[in-house]
């Protein structure tokens, strides 16, 4: 008799391994594995868990291929990888790993908001390159504070963002599907239009999951109304800003700039046009890229397998109501 099999896609350390070995039988396979395709028919019928990165499409092909699959537990806060209604259809939980990495994003969304507006990755290389030994110090910049940060979705990491940003004395414009009536009430934050938003914001920050709706939804209607002395910045997902529409307005100086810890192709390729622009900061998807956060979220997702499998209630899912009804057409929960 196979033991159950869980397929692992996330790195894994050894004492959270340890746990999982108690159980259960365990595959590797790369981060960006076709599931459906990379386990054979024999193995498939044994797989009772996926504990998977954000970077492993988890679509109906996969989810039909394992008619034993119970729990995707992925190892992320988003789940734009995960077929939600599909897998809810096949009361298959999803969970992934909120809260806890969302001081790891925010810290770096106000990083490149101090990079982009002090210029620090030019004023660096202007040292280097002997730039100031040779025409003495480099043009002014600007400060953040008073500076308006607008952000475009106001979740976790979003609210984090503004509670940073009040350190800097920067007021905070946002726009969310609803009003958060408690970050308006305590001053953290005021509710406006998305056009607004755009309008007045100096630094637009993207907070909002990659769904049908969000694609490619930052274009250039947005940039038209930013101002030239704008900046964007995105540690959500890429897809969601049209990349071309964001070339040109870097390119015509419509914006002043944007940092880039996301992109629609990951990795970037070094040919990309952003690489050529010289008022882009691009970061490799580190958002939650620190041995802190990386280290609670890979617990957190490994415990939310255990959990499932184990008939116990995760401390994070997307489509809880299926632990709660038998309704097979429950909504997911936003990250
Ligand atoms: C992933 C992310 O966790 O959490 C998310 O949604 O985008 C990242 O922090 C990381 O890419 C590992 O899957």
């Amino acid at each position: 008799m196979s033991r159950p099999l869980v397929l692992i896609t996330a790195p894994v350390p050894d004492n959270l391994r340890d746990q999982l070995d108690k159980h259960y039988a365990t595959l590797d396979l790369p981060a960006d594995a076709c599931l459906a395709t990379a386990v054979e028919p024999r193995q498939a019928k044994h797989v009772c868990g996926i504990l998977c990165m954000a970077t492993t499409p988890v679509n109906e092909q996969v989810l039909a291929h394992f008619p034993q699959l119970r729990v995707v537990s992925n190892f992320a806060v988003g789940f734009d990888n995960i077929d939600i209604d599909a897998a809810t259809k096949r009361r298959i939980l999803v969970c992934n790993t909120p809260g806890v990495l969302d001081a790891a994003v925010a810290d770096l969304t106000i990083g490149l908001i101090i990079s982009l507006s002090r210029d620090l990755v030019r004023g660096d290389a202007y040292v280097r390159d002997g730039s100031w030994e040779q025409a003495g110090p480099p043009p002014l910049t600007a400060d953040i504070r008073g500076k308006t940060l607008g952000l475009l979705g106001m979740g976790r990491i979003g609210r984090e963002v503004a509670r940073l940003a009040q350190a800097f004395n920067m007021p905070v414009l946002y726009h969310n599907r609803s009003p958060d009536h408690e970050a308006d009430a305590s001053g953290l934050a005021q509710y406006c239009s998305r056009d607004t938003l755009f309008a007045q914001a100096d630094f637009l920050s993207v907070h909002v999951p990659l769904t049908p709706q969000t694609r490619s939804s930052i274009g250039e209607h947005e940039f038209s109304l930013m101002k030239p002395s704008a900046y964007l910045v995105n540690t959500g997902r890429g897809a969601v800003i049209n990349e071309t529409a964001l070339v040109t307005a870097l390119r015509t100086g419509q914006i002043a700039g944007a940092g880039l810890d996301v992109m629609a192709q990951e990795p970037l390729p070094a040919s990309h046009p952003f690489c050529k622009l010289p008022n882009v900061i691009l970061q490799a998807h580190v958002g939650s890229a620190t041995v802190e956060t990386r280290h609670a979220m890979i617990t957190l997702a490994t415990h939310n397998l255990l959990d499932a499998l184990g008939n116990n209630r995760p401390q994070a899912m997307v489509n809880p109501h299926l632990l709660d009804s038998d309704a097979p057409s429950a909504q997911s929960e936003t990250p």
